[in-house]
């Protein structure tokens, strides 16, 4: 039906674009040309799921090259400890891509350190437990000896002119006033004396931060990310690391970007410890949505195939990457497609490289049925059909039917629907035939 008239809100849906995310009142320290995202895929991804070879690593980043080597994925942050990472980072410097920019990762050693120097790499994530629960109980030091500790490593890198990207880590359990503040004040002094910038990245290590505004600190993203901004650090020097643990980490994430922190740091699908990390592809996506900069998210299908080729188990409803993730099996969901894709679909899925698409079960009604012959019978063939047309509602009851009789819950697959529908378009007879399964079949 033609849409004159109808409010669609096509500045924010544009539907063959990533859903815009539009503002009003915005936090002053948020501006759409500073963020970007930052992939740590290769090292809280690794750690949290298994030891990568240096073949798999190097594909992983080459992924991350294609998905956002414009600069929409600033840097990768490296393991150093064991030979294979070590020789991991030597082939990623020696491909020579600007971005992601390899970066290391390490504890606040002086031995460490020297990995970074060795390695030849110019920046590097620090380890910085900020918050009192892992000063006192996992490192059993007062405040002040554990920042001296970290300030020292610190000043040694930037004698080095390595850039620092302290991890303030559990810094939803910190104090802004007592632990951060005083370590970031501290930092500052340290940087205008070597001449050597560095940055800091808040860690939500246990994904206990909150996205909202009128959250105080230690649990307010808006809050830490702004406290930061007030004492005088830019975006570029401030990075948000969350974890899923209380199902919240997009949000922190999205909240981190608009109240000025400038790098959103994730994983390829979220993997990482616990309940994981945020994914960068839905962070992508929503830095399109910010940004109206376009990363190539129609790769990630092929990303995805690799990774399940590496042991990753994607579950079917994972956004924009799960099988089902615009995959419907509702009939109203269905009926809906046929009359216009826009009504069940949040955007294009060409955007994230897939199609819409349908499963036949029981509750797909006649739709169902239909769309699956619209997409299975040449053109020509389906003109004139439509959901009253006698083979269509033949097909319905076998459909029916077949469920009810074999007690089946799963959908049909292509090649069963085949079997079932050429008894009436005999033009689909040549296509695979395959044994109508009984309950126990499995996707
Ligand atoms: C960890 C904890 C960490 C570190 C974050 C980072 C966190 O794995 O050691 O340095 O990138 O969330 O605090 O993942």
């Amino acid at each position: 039906m033609a849409a004159a008239g109808a409010e669609l809100f096509r500045d924010v849906f544009p539907f063959v674009e990533p859903p815009r995310i539009l503002l009003q009142g915005a936090s002053r320290w948020f501006n759409p040309d500073e963020i970007v995202v930052t992939d740590t895929t290769l090292r809280d991804g690794q750690q949290g799921w298994r030891p990568l070879s240096v073949e798999e690593g190097y594909r992983i980043y080459e992924a991350l090259v294609e998905l956002g080597g414009d600069g929409s994925i600033y840097s990768a942050e490296f393991f150093l400890y064991t030979g294979r990472d070590r020789e991991l980072v030597r082939r990623v410097l020696e491909a020579g891509h600007e971005y992601p920019k390899p970066i290391g990762w390490i504890r606040a050693t002086r031995s460490d350190l020297r990995l970074v120097i060795e390695a030849g790499l110019d920046e590097t994530t620090l380890l910085t437990s900020i918050s009192d629960y892992h000063i006192y109980y996992k490192l059993g030091v007062t405040r002040d000896r554990a920042l001296e500790k970290y300030l020292s490593v610190v000043e040694e890198a930037m004698r080095h002119g390595i850039v620092v990207r302290c991890t303030l880590e559990d810094a939803t359990r910190a104090s802004l006033e007592k632990n951060i503040i005083p370590f970031v004040e501290k930092l500052v002094r340290l940087s205008e004396r070597y001449g050597v910038e560095f940055r800091v990245k808040i860690a939500d290590t246990l994904g206990l931060g909150l996205p909202f505004p009128e959250v105080p600190p230690p649990r307010g993203v808006p809050a830490l990310v702004e406290a930061l901004r007030e004492a005088g650090l830019e975006a570029r020097q401030i990075e948000f690391h969350g974890h899923n643990d209380l199902g919240l980490v997009v949000a922190n994430h999205l909240a981190a970007w608009l109240h000025g922190a400038g790098m959103s740091n994730c994983t390829l699908l979220g993997i990482g410890e616990r309940a994981g990390n945020c994914p960068l592809e839905v962070m992508l996506l929503h830095y399109a949505g910010l940004t109206g900069k376009r990363p190539r998210l129609e790769k990630l299908p092929e990303i995805v195939e690799m990774l399940e080729t590496m042991g990753v188990r994607v579950p079917e409803w994972q956004p924009l990457v799960g099988r089902n993730a615009f995959r419907t099996k509702a009939g109203v969901h269905i009926d809906g497609l046929l009359k216009n894709p826009e009504v069940y679909l949040p955007f294009d899925p060409a955007i994230v490289g897939r199609e819409a698409d349908i499963a036949v079960t029981a509750y797909g009604g006649r739709a169902a049925v239909l769309m699956w012959l619209r997409r299975h019978l040449p053109p020509q063939a389906v003109m004139t059909l439509d959901k009253n047309d006698p083979r269509v509602e033949a097909l319905y009851r076998d459909v029916v039917e077949l469920f009810e009789k074999t007690g089946r819950h799963t959908p049909l697959s292509d090649e069963e629907m085949e079997e079932l529908a050429s008894r009436y378009f005999p033009e689909l007879r040549n296509a695979t035939a395959s044994s109508l399964a009984g309950p126990e079949h499995v996707e």
